[in-house]
């Protein structure tokens, strides 16, 4: 069967990391400003206040991607630049700039995937507690159904949020994203079902206000990887269970409340005594029927069956490789992650993310050669077809990223990009891997 005929074939971005004009416009600040802004944060001292000025080159970038032969693009929306407070006053400017953008993808018959939240919390928000505050779902709510108004005509397919586990396990536990905070585990879980009824709110305001909206909930994830078929059941129940490593980083904490309308057994038992309250009005307001699960893969944890017919990691040998930042090469974690998840929730599955970051330069004839990116993408893909083939529901894929771009606390030393980001003139030059792309959009797949 293949890809199906209408697989949707993408790249993706995210706005602090393209857009720059960071206090242009009427845009309020946010998290992310505040933190690029504060000294030892990024490792290379950069900020996102001109990233890829993307805000000003859009039509650039739109044309570019209608070259390639894009056919859908996944980017988020600032919050803080529709509501410069979080809440409030609306600027409409920044409703001008994401409606440009739209209008610019509709004239090439690219369609748009909306991310409403991929990090940028609004910093006026921040300081009412965040995600702390137990008034923050509503504040989404408003900030989403200003959105579905103003784009609803237009944009079909959103995605709530990127990468929970990241935004919450970094950004509130480890520390190294923005806020960079390190709260203990009664404050995460509260921030978590947070978290977990924006998005609820959220899939409601969209319902209300776009006929046949599509909408999907994003998770970053490092497969298990079975090292033989013996180890297959191993891989899978060690991939849901919520008790390796803190429960921010599990697959199942994030996905069973919002598909099976629970939070998973144990978690419950084990923080009993610290949890938020949690009504069963909320697990109804979570669990509202989502189209499909976004699935961001880089990487994947080999395992096999150990003590007890646990997973026990087993580390890559040496020298297996790896991407410039230093992510084990693990092209069939595209093939377990999508069957793992199909099996268990059912639901359609979009890869949104998959890419590497290499040490790409321009050459001497003024090109940008990165036949190791080809090789990383052909060989991912090759898994994912391996995947829909064998029956899991898939239905697109974005390539991780449109453009080379600021990579949070790395600032601008990784370059994930189909395009080249020569940031000094902010000059775009297609990679090989673009002209690559473009090929396998065209062919659908078949020629891998
Ligand atoms: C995504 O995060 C983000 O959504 C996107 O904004 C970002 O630019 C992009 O990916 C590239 O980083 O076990 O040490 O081998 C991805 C975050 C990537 C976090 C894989 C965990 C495992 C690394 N995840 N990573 S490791």
């Amino acid at each position: 069967m293949s890809f199906r005929k209408d697989f949707v074939w993408g790249a993706a971005t995210a706005s602090y990391q393209i857009e720059g004009a960071f206090d242009e416009d009427g845009k309020g600040r946010s998290i992310w400003d505040e933190f690029s802004h504060t000294e030892g944060k990024i490792s290379d001292n950069s900020t996102g206040d001109i990233a890829c000025d993307h805000y000003h080159r859009y039509k650039e970038d739109v044309r570019l991607m209608a070259e390639l032969g894009i056919k859908a693009y996944r980017f988020s929306v600032a919050w803080s630049r529709i509501l410069p407070d979080g809440t409030g006053a609306v600027n409409q400017k920044g409703i001008d700039f994401y409606n440009d953008l739209i209008n610019e993808l509709m004239k090439y018959g690219i369609e748009p995937y909306v991310t409403l939240y991929h990090w940028d919390l609004p910093y006026a928000l921040h300081l009412k507690g965040g995600w702390l505050n137990d008034d923050i779902s509503d504040y989404f709510e408003q900030y989403v159904t200003i959105v579905a108004e103003s784009f609803g005509d237009r944009v079909k397919n959103f995605i709530t949020f990127n990468e929970p586990q990241v935004f919450t396990g970094c950004g509130y536990f480890e520390g190294s994203h923005a806020p960079g905070y390190k709260l203990a585990d009664k404050e995460l879980l509260h921030i978590c079902h947070n978290v977990h009824k924006a998005h609820g709110k959220a899939v409601r305001a969209l319902r209300k206000n776009i006929r046949d909206v599509k909408i999907g909930f994003t998770m970053g994830t490092t497969p298990t990887v079975p090292m033989s078929d013996k180890d297959i059941d191993a891989a899978r129940n060690s991939y849901f269970s919520c008790g390796n490593g803190h429960f921010l980083f599990s697959e199942s904490f994030w996905i069973d409340p919002i598909v099976f309308g629970k939070y998973p057994e144990n978690l419950m038992s084990a923080y009993g005594d610290i949890l938020p309250e949690i009504s069963a009005e909320d697990m109804k307001l979570i669990s509202a029927p989502i189209d499909f699960i976004g699935l961001n893969i880089y990487t994947g944890n080999i395992v096999k069956t150990g003590e007890g017919g646990c997973a026990e990691k087993v580390p890559c040998p040496a020298g297996h490789p790896r991407t410039a930042i230093g992510w084990d090469i693990i092209p069939s974690s595209l093939y377990w992650g999508t069957k793992f998840y199909y099996d268990r929730y059912k639901l359609p599955i979009y890869i949104t993310e998959n890419g590497m970051s290499a040490h790409d330069c321009i050459s001497l004839d003024g090109k940008v050669h990165d036949p190791n990116r080809i090789d990383y993408l052909n060989r991912y893909l090759l898994e994912l077809k391996k995947s829909a083939e064998s029956g899991a529901d898939i239905r697109g894929y974005f390539q991780w990223s449109l453009l080379d771009n600021f990579e949070w606390a790395k600032g601008y030393s990784e370059r994930f990009g189909l395009i080249y980001t020569d940031y000094p003139t902010q000059k775009r030059i297609v990679k090989d891997s673009g002209y690559w792309y473009k090929n396998v959009i065209e062919n659908n797949g078949e020629n891998l």
